[in-house]
């Protein structure tokens, strides 16, 4: 693109024309931010009012950024909404949760991860030596693979990272004499869950990690990691789901190539576009997150006399980038191009909105497709990120 130089008068323009929209619901001076990168947005809404937003129906109805349930049960879902190409980090505090910490964990000890199995000779990783080669690690998406309509689509969230790359440190520590890699982390809690079964343990391959830039994160967002989110210690596999980020990581174990799976590669086996359950660590496919798009909100607009409507989505997920990105309303509408959409990166997220002007009142399910048949949309494809608004007014 050579339109940057104009990028900033569009998005004054743009901010501008929000502001004077007056009226904003309580919660919406968030929404100032939104800028254009493309001119259709400019001309569907420019001079509008902004009355609110339509929520998603048939979804939980959890509440959102707080979290509910305590240490294997606790989760916070991520409330998207708000969320624009300028302010699209999760806070802390707003980063989904999936298993909070166990009373045991004490992280402010002295910490130290294992090397172990098929080494030369086994060592210990201080985490203190980890933190005095923590560099920047960039923004990083990640996403549960149990991320769903039951979940209000709040496990996925973006932060700011910082840490050591893990095969780096293994290469500085231990000479491995295999491939096969088992990471694991501190599980151990005192009482059981109904839902979530303790641990987490991936096998990944050296050269899975090495292609992936895997790091031993020790700081989100320009602070030491929380409690919660794996203090002192977790794994963090840029573009593999978040099952694979192990937290409070406490293992690195050697393993041959005939290691079993472990029992949360087993149960995630489904959700990870695994054939199957297969018994082996090594017949597993990369959990990697296919490419993905959905809604995070339905802005309502008064636009010269006349209500119209904006959907703002995220897409995410993939290896590729997407040229055409197209959008539908109800299975009996044809799909069309999103008219407001620009590719850059798979990790982290992008954003991406459609002007959109119901012809009748009624209940709508916004469906997107990607139809490059090189890039995988499996999950896409299934309907899974389908989200439903129903219009009161047009
Ligand atoms: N040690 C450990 N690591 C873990 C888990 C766990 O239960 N124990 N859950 C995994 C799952 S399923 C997800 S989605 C991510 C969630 O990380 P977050 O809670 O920091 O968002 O952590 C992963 N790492
Ligand atoms: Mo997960």
């Amino acid at each position: 693109m050579n339109g940057s130089a104009e990028k900033p008068n569009r998005r004054d323009f743009l901010r501008t024309s929000l502001l004077s929209g007056g009226v904003f619901l309580s919660g919406f001076d968030k929404l100032t931010g939104l800028t254009a990168s493309g001119s259709t947005r400019i001309d569907a809404f420019a001079g509008g009012q902004l009355l609110g937003s339509l929520g998603f129906i048939g979804e939980n109805r959890a509440p959102l950024n707080s979290i509910i349930g305590v240490g294997l049960d606790a989760r916070l879902y991520t409330d998207l909404s708000p969320f624009t190409p300028e302010r699209h980090v999760t806070r802390t505090e707003e980063f989904y949760l999936r298993t909070g910490a166990s009373e045991r964990l004490e992280p402010q000890k002295p910490w130290s991860i294992q090397l172990r199995g098929l080494v030369e000779r086994p060592v210990d990783l201080a985490v203190d030596e980890l933190r005095s080669s923590t560099k920047p690690m960039g923004l990083h998406l990640m996403e549960c693979s149990g991320n769903a309509r039951a979940t209000r689509f709040g496990m996925i969230s973006v932060a700011d990272w910082a840490g050591a790359s893990i095969c780096a440190m293994i290469e500085a520590k231990a000479k491995p004499r295999t491939e096969h890699v088992i990471i694991s982390g501190f599980d151990d809690y005192p009482k059981s869950s109904m839902t979530s079964v303790p641990g987490a343990e991936w096998m990944f391959t050296l050269s899975q990690l090495k292609a992936s830039k895997a790091f031993l994160a020790t700081e989100m967002n320009g602070q030491a990691l929380s409690r919660d989110h794996g203090r002192p210690v977790r794994l963090v596999v840029p573009g593999w789901y978040g099952c694979t980020c192990i937290k409070w990581v406490n293992a690195v174990t050697f393993t041959d190539e005939n290691a079993a799976a472990t029992s949360q590669m087993q149960e995630f086996a489904a959700r990870t576009h695994q054939q199957g359950v297969p018994k082996l660590a090594r017949d597993y496919r990369p959990a990697t997150i296919d490419q993905a798009a959905m809604p995070i909100r339905v802005e309502k607009w008064l636009v010269r006399g006349k209500i119209k409507y904006r959907v703002v989505g995220i897409l995410w997920g993939g290896s590729q980038l997407v040229k055409t990105l197209e959008i539908r309303f109800n299975p009996e509408e044809d799909y069309m191009r999103v008219d407001d959409f620009s590719h850059t990166t798979n990790d982290p997220w992008s954003f991406w909105s459609h002007a959109w002007t119901p012809k009748t009142v009624g209940t709508y399910m916004i469906r997107l497709r990607v139809t490059d048949p090189i890039i995988e949309t499996k999950r896409l494809d299934s309907g899974y990120y389908v989200r439903t608004v129903e219009v009161r007014e047009i």
